[in-house]
Formats: structure tokens, sequence, C-alpha cells
């Protein structure tokens, strides 16, 4: 390929070169996955984006920049990389653009994916295209339609009837994880509850393990936090109070659920959710209607801003009392909105003492605080929590609280009153949504055989062609008002019968993709089971700390039932897991997002200051995980960087008589660069290995290259380019090339070796004479230049002594050993 060369300018000119390079490195396809047998794979993946219509900010490069320096990096490192693009393009951006602009989804997804794609290869991410593919492909969503069929077969799909969380806004149901503080995830609206059938996979099923395996990935420790807590695994003891009844008859009991037995004789009185199926029975008959009264609104509020402990404590008491299994005494139930329906039994025993809602309920209605638990060391006012010496607790006084409350429970179970218990936080996921743009749910209903999967054979269930897609706010789905697409036949029966009409979860089409890369277009499954061995598991993910739990936890849970089928060998999707830090905007130092104002695009950017200065920035602005602010002036640095390796390695050869340096020592610190280089590259510390080039570049500007050979220049100054190439791959394609004249391209070399020893300073002793005699020995690195032996030996004390004010005519030096200073 013959090309323009701009060695004779000063500056770096980069728009003479970019277009040119991006072109031949297609024409040379460099970014096919490798597949030498006898090479090691690496599958590199990004989060799967959700393509807007705003495109890329700078903000995503934080992402997607370092994924492509490491996936070229490793395969100048002799591997096989996988490093795949797509898109998760179903959903309600592209569908509330679509209602917006008149067009369909189908048209909004595709120009949205389109601008991403055109903005990755302005930036040049080094991606495999020809695997690339979007969620909404009939080709793709048969097989996510097939993963809801092995759900549903495997006992892990069910319909059931529930109070769910409605955003009036997106118009659909939400899982319990997307709605935040009462708002949902996408919009902000605050959302309704509203009871309706839908469809739900029992992740919950999968909670232990989801949480043991954590132990076996390397994440950040805050993910697995997140996880851990949303899992919520709680081991707690189930105790039953029985019903006073006022004729001493047989009476129900009511069971709550505790992590601390040892608080027994603390409980002051018992709640119940507002949804308990025994709250409005369990009512005295003059409490009845103002406890109907109080669970009607209860009901209205949603669990997570029930539980939030900023809320008051809003509560009524039954008229009823049951029996404490231990002292035998009344105890007041009441029915509290803080107790959640969901979680336990829904009813608690509450110890206001030592549980801070019980304390701050038991303040406002003003009920009995009685002190079981003492501190040993600080006697503490209000409510203390943590463990102790029991006080007020019967037989169990003075014990140590925690073997106090094993023998209380031991006697309760022992009197069948109680058993051990597990529960957790997590709910099944609400796979359900009743808008137009995902993949329909493959599922037929039948007057006769209920309901009925349709069959594999007839997948893809294709989502029907229409501009009525708009929601119209009945909680039924677009696709409900279709009736040549509803009425089909029942696969068993071959009678009359309905489609299901809610569409999957798009967070469904997620939880699977990273299989599909393996073998995209494979079409006798969703993945070709070779494929997979060889790729998987993905070796380093990137994304936003944002999806700790929701998509994070159900790939998790999709991996496992794969596996589980035995479809595949591992049990977890992700091994080692990487968040990139937030990057603010300079102007007004919140995050970058459209709805802020602040973006700044890559393509202004690139048009501006050019490709490798926007990656090298990107990767400059500090550690991978921090969170940075975007400054303009700070990428003309960059540009100053870019300008002085481009005259160090093009412009004419300088004939400086700096301080010269010893040969080994210039071979030193060749081999010490590409070390840290390499190190920091594997770490994805990009920025100090950006900042060991600058400072490798500085040095070899100082150094006067009379002392060293054509050959040795040469050599350092393509070190430096193939080490900057991962990171800056246009300059340094010019530069290896065009200037140091290599036919093929940069990014296909083999990155340098290093020798541990040889990076190494070892230090020697150099004996100082004078005038033959011994005078002093002095420690300098091996290597050490003549220039530098020269002044360490006028340095010594011992030998400024002897010399005194005497005229030195000769000094004699012999590298790494001898200092003669003839007078
Ligand atoms: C008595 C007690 C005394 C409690 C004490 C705590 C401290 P985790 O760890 O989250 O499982 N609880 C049980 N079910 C509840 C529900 N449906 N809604 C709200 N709170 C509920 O917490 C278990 C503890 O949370 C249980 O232990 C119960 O209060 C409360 F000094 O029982 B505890
Ligand atoms: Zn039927």
């Amino acid at each position: 390929m013959k090309k323009e060369n701009n060695k004779e300018t000063e500056r770096y000119n980069f728009r003479a070169v970019e277009e040119q390079w991006r072109a031949y490195w297609d024409e040379i396809d460099l970014y096919r996955t490798g597949d030498d047998p006898e090479k090691e794979n690496i599958y590199i993946l990004d989060f799967f984006p959700y393509p807007s219509g705003a495109g890329l900010s700078v903000g995503h490069c934080r992402n997607y920049i370092p994924t492509c320096v490491s996936s070229r990096f490793h395969r100048m490192r002799g591997f096989n990389v996988l490093h795949p693009m797509g898109w998760d393009a179903f959903g309600l951006p592209a569908e509330n653009y679509a209602i917006d602009h008149g067009i369909h989804p189908r048209e909004s997804s595709a120009e949205f994916s389109a601008t991403y794609r055109r903005q990755m290869k302005l930036i040049a991410c080094s991606y495999d295209w020809s695997r690339e593919f979007s969620s909404t492909d009939p080709d793709y969503y048969r097989w996510t339609q097939w993963f809801f069929l092995l759900l549903y077969k495997r006992g892990l799909a069910y319909r059931a009837l529930s109070s769910q969380w409605w955003c009036p806004e997106c118009q659909t149901i939400l899982a319990n994880e997307q709605v935040e503080n009462g708002r949902c995830w996408r919009c902000d609206s605050e959302v309704v509850t509203k009871e309706l059938e839908q469809w739900h996979l029992r992740i919950t099923q999968y909670a232990d393990r989801l949480l043991d395996d954590l132990e076996l990935i390397d994440w950040p420790e805050a993910i697995k936090k997140i996880q851990s807590n949303w899992i919520g695994r709680s081991e707690g003891l189930e105790v039953s109070f029985v019903l006073q009844s006022e004729d001493g008859a047989q009476a129900d009991a009511l069971r709550v659920f505790t992590t601390r037995p040892d608080t027994l004789y603390g409980a002051t009185f018992l709640a119940l959710a507002p949804e308990h199926p025994q709250a409005a029975a369990i009512a005295a008959p003059e409490y009845t209607n103002e406890i109907k009264a109080f669970i009607e609104r209860a009901r209205n509020t949603g669990e997570r801003a029930r539980s939030a402990e900023s809320r008051e404590m809003a509560g009524r008491f039954t008229g009823r009392y049951a029996v404490h299994p231990l002292t035998g005494e009344a105890v007041p139930i009441w029915i509290a909105d803080y107790v959640l329906p969901g979680y336990g039994t829904g009813a608690i025993m509450a110890v206001p003492a030592h549980d801070d809602r019980d304390y701050a309920f038991a303040m406002v209605h003003n009920l009995p605080i009685v002190e079981v638990v003492r501190s040993q060391d600080t006697p503490i006012d209000g409510c203390y929590t943590g463990q102790g010496i029991l006080a007020n607790s019967g037989p169990y006084s003075g014990l140590e609280s925690q073997a106090g409350g094993e023998q209380m429970a031991a006697v309760l179970v022992d009197r069948g009153l109680a058993d051990w218990k597990i529960n957790y936080k997590i709910r099944d996921w609400l796979i359900s949504r009743q808008r137009y743009w995902g993949a329909p749910i493959p599922m037929i209903h039948c007057a006769k055989c209920g309901i009925v999967p349709v069959p594999e054979s007839d997948l893809p269930l294709l989502l029907p062609d229409t501009m009525d897609f708009a929601p119209t706010g009945n909680g039924r789905s677009p696709l409900a008002r279709i009736d040549e697409w509803v009425n089909t036949t029942c696969p068993e029966c071959g009678g009359p019968a309905k489609r299901e009409t809610d569409t999957m979860d798009g967070f469904a089409c997620s939880s699977w993709y990273f299989l599909r890369f393996a073998s995209p277009h494979y079409d006798e499954g969703p993945f070709e089971p070779q494929a997979v061995h060889d790729w998987l598991p993905v070796d380093t993910y990137v994304g936003g700390a944002e999806h700790a739990v929701m998509h994070l936890l159900y790939a998790r849970f999709w991996t496992k039932v794969l596996y589980d089928a035995g479809l595949i060998d591992f049990v977890e999707p992700f091994s080692r897991l990487l968040n990139q830090g937030v990057l603010h905007s300079g102007v007004d130092g919140r995050r970058m997002s459209k709805s802020k104002g602040n973006v700044v695009t890559p393509d202004e950017v690139v048009a501006a200051h050019g490709t490798d200065a926007l990656r090298l920035y990107i990767l400059f602005l500090g550690p991978f995980d921090a969170d940075v602010v975007w400054e303009d002036r700070g990428i003309k640095g960059i540009s100053r960087f870019l300008d002085r390796f481009w005259r160090l390695t093009a412009g004419p050869k300088k004939e400086v008589p700096a301080p010269g340096a010893g040969v080994a020592a210039f071979e030193r610190r060749r081999q010490q660069v590409i070390k840290q280089v390499t190190e920091d590259m594997i770490r994805y510390r990009y920025n100090t290995a950006l900042a060991a080039l600058m400072e490798y570049l500085n040095y070899l500007n100082k150094v006067a290259k009379v002392e060293i050979s054509d050959g040795e220049w040469r050599r350092a100054m393509e070190t430096l380019t193939l080490l900057l190439s991962p990171m800056a791959p246009f300059i340094t394609e010019e530069v290896w090339q065009n200037v140091l004249g290599y036919p093929d391209s940069v990014h296909r070399q083999p990155w340098p070796e290093y020798d541990e020893a040889k990076a190494k300073a070892t230090v020697v002793t150099i004996v100082v004479q004078v005038n033959g005699r011994v005078r002093d020995r002095v420690q300098a690195e091996a290597g050490a230049s003549e220039e530098s032996l020269r002044e360490l030996a006028l340095d010594s004390t011992a030998v400024r002594h002897s010399l005194a004010e005497k005229r030195i005519s000769r000094i004699i030096i012999v590298p790494d050993r001898l200092v003669n200073i003839v007078i």
C-alpha cells in the first residue's frame, strides 16, 4: 500500500492518515477472531449496549476503548481473541422514539445501532464485526424464545396472578429490581401496584447457588455485596404464638420469623403485614372496620417504600392477643405497615428494646419496651441491637445472649412451637411486559388444554408487523389488539386457542447473548456447543456498576439453568468483571448524559484532535475504575505527546551532545518499559502504562544518539511504537510502516518480550583510584555511562581530599569496574 508520508512536518497530521489506515485494517480483516489451535483463547466482552437515539458520548468510550486496548494487546501477545459487539435493541427507548416519530421501532432500532456502529468504528474499536447481531433479529430472538421454553419445561417459568409494579409512564409492569425508591428505573416516574396475571421465572430456586458461587468469580467486592444483599439469605427461627381465645377453646397460631430468638422475652407485641392472610380476620369485632380501612390504605404503598427507614410508622391495634410461648403472657397483636408481606411469614414478634424499627413503632404508639440484652461494655440508652448478656429473661437471665437464644430455640423446637428456617429477600423474576417491542412469549392459551407451549419447530414466533403498537393504558399488550395474530390453534388438541400477548422483558435478551457470540450464525441451536466450550466463560467482562443486580444476576441464573440442563460445562458466565468509572462533565461536574445536556461526542473530539488523541486522553484521565472529569484542555497535552512521538521517530536525526548513556543502561531502560507496560496492560492500568511511555519518550529525547548504535536506536524506536500501538493505533501504524519501513501492520507484530533479570538494575562496586592508588569504592548501576562514572568518582569526598587543588590530566574508565584519575 502506497501512502503519503508527512515526515517533513514537525507536527503529526492525523488527518492525513486516519481514513487510509481504517480502510487498510478492514481490508486485511485485522480484528477477525483468532482460530489458531496453537494459541490460547481469550474472550473480552463489553456489556450488551442498548443503543439510544443520542449515540455515544465520550463517557461511553471509557468502557469501549479499554476493552479495545486489551483486545489489541492480547492479539499481539499471541492469543486468539474474541471481541464482539451487538445490540440489545428491544425495549422502550426505541419504541417510544418510534411512536414520537411515526416510524416502526424496527427502523428506530436500526438507526440507533447504525450510529453506535459508525462511532465505534470511528474510535477504532477492534470488534470482529462479522459476529454482530441484534437481539431483535428473528434469528436471535428465536433462541430467546427457545430459552423461555427450556425454563418452562424445567418448571422454572410460571404464570401467576400477583400484585405488581406498574409504571404509568412506560405503561408496563416492572420487576422488583427495576423499581428504585418507588420509581421506575427507566423513566423515574412514580410506580403504582396493579393486579395482573404475569409470567415469572423462578430465580428464587437458584438463590443459594447464586450466593455461594460468588466465591468462584473475580468481581469487584462492591458488586458481590450488592448481589448478596439482594439475594438476602437469612437464617432464623419461625415461632408459633397461639392466639388467645375468649372461651379457652383450641385456637389458631400466628407464625413469626425472627433472627434473634435470644430476644424472645423482650417481645412486647406482635405485628402483621397489612397483606397478611389473617390480618382482617384476626381483628376483634369492634376493631374490624378500622383495621379493614387501614389495610386498604397500606396496600397502596409499595414494599420498598414501606421498609424505608424514614417512613412514619403506621399501625393499628387489632384488639386481640396471643400467648407468649415461653412466658405464657398475653401479647397484643398489631397490624403495622413496616412489616412486609413477602418476607418471612409476614408477621413478626416486635422487640422494641433491640430492633430499631420496632423501637420507632413502640415510641409512636406508646408500647412497652423491655430490655433483655445488656451490652457487655457500655450501657446504652434507647435501642441496643448488638449481642450481650441476657436480662429479664426468666431462667435464661445472665447467659450470653447467643447461647441463651439457642437454648430458648431448642426448647421451642422440642415442644413443636418453632422451626429453624432460611429466608430470602429475592423474589422471582417477573418477565412479562405489556409492550410491543419485545420477543413474544411463546405460549398459547387453550380453553381445553390450558397453557400450551408453542412447539420449538414453530420458532421464531414472529412479532407481528403493525404500526398500531402504542400502548393504550388498559394494562394489556398492544399485541392483544391483533386478532389475526392472537387467534391460533392449540398445538395439542387442534382446537381454537389464543396466543399469549405479553412480550419478554428486555433483560431476557441480554441473559444469554454472550453465548451467541461464540457462534453467531449457528442455526441448529442457540449456540454451537464446541464453540461455547472453546470460548466461554467470558474472561473479562466490562461495563458500568449500575448493573449490579439486574442483568448480572439474570445472566448468572440462566447460565446455571443451562448447566443443569447439561448444555454447558461451566456455572458462571463471567470469570472476571470490571467496572469502569463514571465520566463527569468538566462544565457542570455532573455525569455526562444527554438529559443533562452536557455531552461531548467522540465525533467532535475526533474531528478536532484525531482518534489517537481521544483514545489516549480517555486512558490517561485516571485509573480505569475511577470517576474522572473531562477537560477539553487536557486533550491538547495528549496531542503534544503525539507530536513529540512523531518528531522523535520520524523527524530528522538530532545530534545533541547531551549526557551519554551506557549501552547496557540504554538496553535496561528498554527492558524496564516493556515490563511496566506489559504488567499495566494486564491489569487495565492504562493511565500508568501511558505515563511510562511518556517518560520513556523523554528519556530517548535526552540520550545522545552518538553513543548508541543505529541498530540499538532503531530497536528502541520499534519498542516504543509497539508498546504504544494498542492505545494509539493510527500514529503507530504510520510510524511502523512509513517511517520504520515495515511492510506489515504494526498490530500484527508480536508484543515485545522482556527479561526480568535484564530489567532489573544491578549495582556494581566501582574502585576509584588517584594515580593508581585506591582512594574509595562507590556503588553504581551496572552499565552506567562513562560520564556518570566520572561524576560519581569526582564526587567522592576521599577523592576530592586527595586531589586537593591539583590539575587532572587524564581519567581512565573501565566500565562497571574502575575509575583512575591521573594528576
Ligand atoms: C425479633 C427481633 C429482635 C428481630 C431483634 C431483630 C432484632 P433479616 O436479617 O433481614 O432476615 N422481620 C421478619 N420478618 C419481617 C417482615 N416480613 N417485615 C419486616 N421485618 C421482618 O431480618 C429478620 C428480622 O427482621 C427478624 O428478626 C424480624 O425482627 C424482622 F432484636 O425478630 B426480628
Ligand atoms: Zn388445547
